[in-house]
């Protein structure tokens, strides 16, 4: 079929040509298949920075959304979990989520579906088969083999100069890994200045918990350093629901005074990812992060304030969708992005990408993966395409139901802006494509 073929609604397909593949359904599923996408914000490491990198069954099992889970079901207690061994805690998990109840939750359907995906038994009775799979796994050819099924050609990482396990692999030599594009993570000198001042100041920069003009400026200039050495696509930070800007504290002083002029320096976007609330059950460790409303006046006022800084924004709770969508709508600097954490099941990104299609046409980044383990982006993108299918495939129903033919181009077009260009476009970057884009 050329490009510029007409596609018709469901209905007409039918009435016309009997083939589902003609239908609108159908070429909106097979362009969402075909098109590789760009995972703006993900929890994994390049090859080069080692053990920093998880993958294989018994990091799947411990991810931190399933070990909240765990503790619904199992009477062992955090502070016993967490003396196990990871192969130990990974049996636990499996033994109470997926054999004695039934996977039926977002997080452990996703592990059936890696499985099921790299042709695996979903339902052995110990783990010894899959470590052995896992264990002969070469990186080298897995993680082609990972981001092929995921239908991904490259990810945005997660790093923070102020992580000492990070800092030691940047601070040797390694090859760039075009797969693996950096992000600068400042949550710890966002929101934990005063403890990383010192660590800051050790670097040759002086820092000073005063935040006078002097401090500001070297702040900025140890971001901007980190940022050319890592080669960031952008810098990012995630903020509490109390989060305010401007407010005189000391968030906001760092992102007036070193952080917003540092991005506009060097032309790079800041992610502000707000709404977390961490640590509410310390004992969960990881799991024990939660999320709540948060008040988007910060977000007006820094588009407004900063118009000529460009901002990736995600918020955490259901509640703020809306908010963030009419402010994009009165910020052209503003690209909301993703459907984060607790917001990433399919009835709440359904709820979201068609209020963001809606609203804003297909000027957002509809999701991120948001992976910690190299397998999940298989699962958390076939989730994707498959929540967004129907979504689309409606949405531009609609559309020819109000008189707009819709091309084979339109929709390569649109899927294109959604899951690539949008990103290309905010970070100006252009990143490798897999030979079937
Ligand atoms: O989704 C997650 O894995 C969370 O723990 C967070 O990492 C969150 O995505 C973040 O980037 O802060
Ligand atoms: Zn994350």
């Amino acid at each position: 079929m050329s490009d510029g073929t007409i596609v018709r609604s469901p209905a007409s397909a039918r009435a016309s040509s009997g083939s589902p593949r003609e239908s609108l359904a159908g070429t909106v599923e097979e362009v969402l298949a075909a098109t590789p996408v760009i995972d703006v914000h993900t929890h994994l490491f390049a090859p080069s920075f080692g053990e920093l990198g998880l993958w294989g069954i018994d990091d799947l099992l411990t991810y931190h959304y399933l070990e909240a889970e765990f503790f619904r079901f199992s009477s062992l207690r955090p502070s016993e979990y967490w003396t196990l061994s990871k192969q130990q805690r990974a049996d636990e998990i499996w033994q109470t989520l997926f054999v004695e109840n039934h996977p039926i939750s977002e997080a452990t359907r996703g592990v059936i579906s890696v499985l099921d995906a790299l042709g695996l038994d979903t339902a052995p009775s110990s783990l010894a088969p899959l470590r052995e799979f896992f264990v002969e796994q070469k990186l080298a050819e897995y993680i082609p083999r990972v981001f092929d099924l995921a239908g991904i050609s490259s990810v945005v990482m997660t790093n923070d100069p102020l992580d000492p396990a990070e800092a030691d692999v940047w601070n040797r030599d390694r090859e760039p890994d075009e797969r693996f594009h950096s992000a600068l993570r400042l949550d710890r000198l966002v929101n934990e200045f005063p403890e990383h001042c010192a660590l800051i100041a050790s670097q040759g920069y002086g820092a000073d918990t005063d935040l006078g003009c002097r401090a500001l400026s070297e702040i900025r200039r140890f971001v901007v350093d980190w940022c050319k050495r890592m080669d960031a696509v952008y810098m990012a930070a995630s903020l509490p629901d109390t989060f305010a800007f401007p407010d005189g504290g000391i968030q906001a002083r760092l992102l007036s005074g070193a952080i917003l002029p540092a991005c506009l320096e060097l032309d790079v976007p800041l992610a502000l990812m707000i709404g977390v609330r961490r640590q509410v059950n310390p004992a969960l460790r990881l799991a024990g992060d939660a999320a709540g409303l948060a008040d988007l006046r910060a977000v007006e006022n820094l588009c407004r304030d900063y118009a000529d800084n460009r901002f990736l924004v995600s918020v955490l709770s259901r509640e703020n969708q809306h908010q963030l969508c009419i402010i994009a709508r009165k910020f052209s600097n503003l690209m909301p992005f993703g459907c984060w954490w607790f917001l990433n099941n399919p009835s709440i990104v359904e709820e979201i990408t068609r209020e963001r299609l809606e609203m804003l046409g297909t000027s957002f980044i509809p999701q991120h993966s948001d992976a910690r383990i190299l397998e999940q982006l298989i699962y958390k993108w076939r989730n994707t395409r498959r929540t967004l299918a129907p979504i689309l495939a409606k949405t531009c129903e609609l559309a020819v139901e109000d008189g707009r033919p819709i091309t084979h181009c339109d929709i390569h077009q649109i899927v294109a802006h959604l899951f690539r260009t949008n990103f290309e476009r905010w970070t100006g970057r252009h990143a490798p494509t897999l030979e079937s884009s």
